[in-house]
Order: structure tokens, then C-alpha cells, then sequence
């Protein structure tokens, strides 16, 4: 299986190569090449930066890693409560470039248990990931399996997303959904939060019955986790210690990707509408259209770029989103 194909789009330089290659012949061709070099391309706002289109397999989750510069894409491969043993991470370069020939970490390795890969986050060398019911911890620069927290004692149904807090421990939301043999979906689990500290797991907060707790991400601004749920409008928020979540604003719904810009606006990805929707002084806007099944996103904070992936596409695309 060919694990990579990259597709860069890099339309603005290159047109315009095109246009005075074809105008002016050789010469011409060299001069727009080396205007090209020296000059930083404009970006086109309706066209991704990037776009990784091959060697995924139902992808969940992209996360960037600022100090090692790679993207890790969790791919589920199959469906997304199945215990196969299949999934897989890939790590990709800034700009999508291939940098392994088979997946980093990968379920059908013998000494690695990884199912249905979603959500991601870095604590130091860990990278943990949601699956299913548990969420594992692998050494971010060997791939090798370090830990496995069993969450199914809990009743955990579907982990989904996964922070690290800035009080240490790694939180993790659980959607409480099953899927039945006809893909409908039923809620017999709760929607939910654990927080993991020192290896030890607990229930951090619960919400809403059947909201399906998805996207979640800390809000320096107002010291507190933003929380997205797959099956409601609502955007929650809660502060660590406190009872319960309170309900901060609504958008379009079937919301997955949360992450919060430097500039203190929220965006998460929309099922409902195929979205990218912006979350500002309490109201919800579209901020991109035409992303069907966007699920959990990436952001490079230092080049204002985030990463969806098309879950249902088998590709990931990275979209410039400049800072207010
Ligand atoms: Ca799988
Ligand atoms: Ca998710």
C-alpha cells in the first residue's frame, strides 16, 4: 500500500509561472521562477495550503507539534466503535511531505493495541490517544506503547477528544454513543469528561444527557474548558471544580474540532453544515464552508494554519485562518 500521496497546492506561484512560461518562453519562465523564490506566495483564501490525500483511512484527529514540526493524523480505518485492532497514526511534514513508509504508530503491529485512533494531545514525550474505551500513551519520538488507561470500568462508550490541562492531567471527553447494525446512533453511555492524574482516572464533569461531549480545549481567557457536543447546539464551559457545565452559546450543531486561536476566538468543525464556525463574544459565525464531515482539528499557531480532516473523504486539508 503506497501510505502517501501529497498533493500541494501552491496555485498563485505556480499560475503565474504558467502564464509567463506560456507568454515569454524560457527566459521569462526563469524570471517568474526566481520572482516566485523570492518572493512568498500570495495565498489564495479558497484554496486549502495543503492537502494529504492518500494513506489515510478515516481520519479523526490532526495535532501539530510545534517542537518537533510534524502533524500526527489519527486514522480509525473501519468503523469508529470496532475493536480491530487496525488503526494507525501517521506523522506528515509542515506542509504534508511524507516522512514515513509505513504508519508511526500502528495497531497491526504486534506489540501496539490501537483500534479506532481519535482524539490526540502531547504531555512532554507522550502522545495520548483516544480509543474507544481507553486512552493510551506512546512515545512520541520511538511510537512504542508506554501506557494503556482502561476506562471501560467507568462505562466509557466512545472517548473522543483529549487535552492536557494546565494542572497536569490529561482530560478526555466521552460522547457515550453506540452505533447500532443500521448505523443508527444511541446514547448508552453519558456524556462526559474523565480526567486522568497519575494514571488514575476519574469523572471530571457531566453533561447534558445525550449532548455527546466531543471538542474539547482549555480557554486561557476565561480559565476555564470549552466543550463541543456532536449531538447539540450548545457550546459548554467549565470550570475546573465546579458542579456542572454552563451552557456559553449555540451554533449549527453536529460540532466536533474545538481549538481556540491566539487571538481568543474559538473554531470548531460542524457536521451540521459542513463547517469551520468562529465562536466570538458569544456568537457563532461561518468561517468556511464546503468541509463535509470535518472532524478534529489541527492548529499551527505559529503559521495561523489549521488542519481538517475530511473524515468521510479520506483526506486532510490545511487551511490558512490569519489572526484578527
Ligand atoms: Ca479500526
Ligand atoms: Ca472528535
Amino acid at each position: 500500500m503506497s501510505i502517501h500521496t501529497l498533493t500541494l497546492t501552491r496555485r498563485a506561484s505556480a499560475l503565474f509561472i504558467l502564464t509567463l512560461a506560456a507568454c515569454g518562453g524560457a527566459d521569462a519562465s526563469k524570471e517568474a521562477a526566481a520572482d516566485a523564490a523570492a518572493t512568498p506566495a500570495v495565498r489564495d483564501p479558497n484554496t486549502p495550503v495543503a492537502v494529504i490525500a492518500e494513506g489515510l483511512q478515516t481520519p479523526e484527529s490532526v495535532l501539530w507539534d510545534a517542537t518537533r514540526q510534524v502533524w500526527y493524523i489519527s486514522n480509525i480505518n473501519g468503523n469508529p466503535p470496532e475493536k480491530d485492532d487496525n488503526g494507525y497514526i501517521l506523522r506528515v511534514g509542515p506542509d504534508g511531505q511524507k516522512i514515513d513508509s509505513l504508519p508511526f504508530i500502528n495497531g497491526g503491529d504486534a506489540d501496539v493495541t490501537l483500534h479506532a485512533p481519535k482524539g490526540m494531545a502531547l504531555q512532554g514525550d507522550t502522545l495520548w490517544v483516544a480509543d474507544i474505551d481507553a486512552v493510551r500513551g506512546f512515545n512520541v519520538t520511538s511510537g512504542t506503547e508506554i501506557i494503556s488507561i482502561d476506562l471501560a470500568p467507568m462505562k466509557a462508550t466512545f472517548l473522543n477528544d483529549v487535552a492536557v490541562g494546565n494542572d497536569g492531567a490529561v482530560y478526555i471527553t466521552d460522547s457515550g454513543i453506540a452505533f447500532g447494525a443500521d448505523g443508527s446512533v444511541s446514547h448508552p453511555g453519558k456524556s462526559r469528561v474523565f480526567a486522568v492524574r497519575n494514571r488514575a482516572a476519574s469523572e471530571a464533569v457531566v453533561l447534558p444527557k445525550e449532548s455527546a461531549a466531543n471538542g474539547i480545549t482549555w480557554d486561557a481567557a476565561r480559565n476555564a474548558w470549552m466543550i463541543v457536543g456532536y449531538n447539540s447546539p450548545s457550546i459548554f464551559s467549565w470550570v475546573p471544580g465546579a458542579k456542572d457545565a454552563t451552557v456559553i452559546g449555540t451554533g449549527p450543531g453536529g460540532a466536533d474540532g474545538l481549538v481556540i486561536l491566539t487571538d481568543g476566538r474559538a473554531i470548531y468543525s460542524s457536521w451540521a453544515d459542513s463547517s469551520l464556525t468562529v465562536f466570538s463574544n458569544g456568537q457563532s459565525s461561518t468561517l468556511r464552508k464546503g468541509l463535509p464531515a470535518p472532524a478534529d482539528l489541527g492548529y499551527d499557531a505559529a503559521r495561523n494554519l489549521i488542519a481538517v480532516p475530511l473524515f468521510m473523504g479520506n483526506r486532510v486539508e490545511i487551511w490558512s485562518v490569519e489572526p484578527k
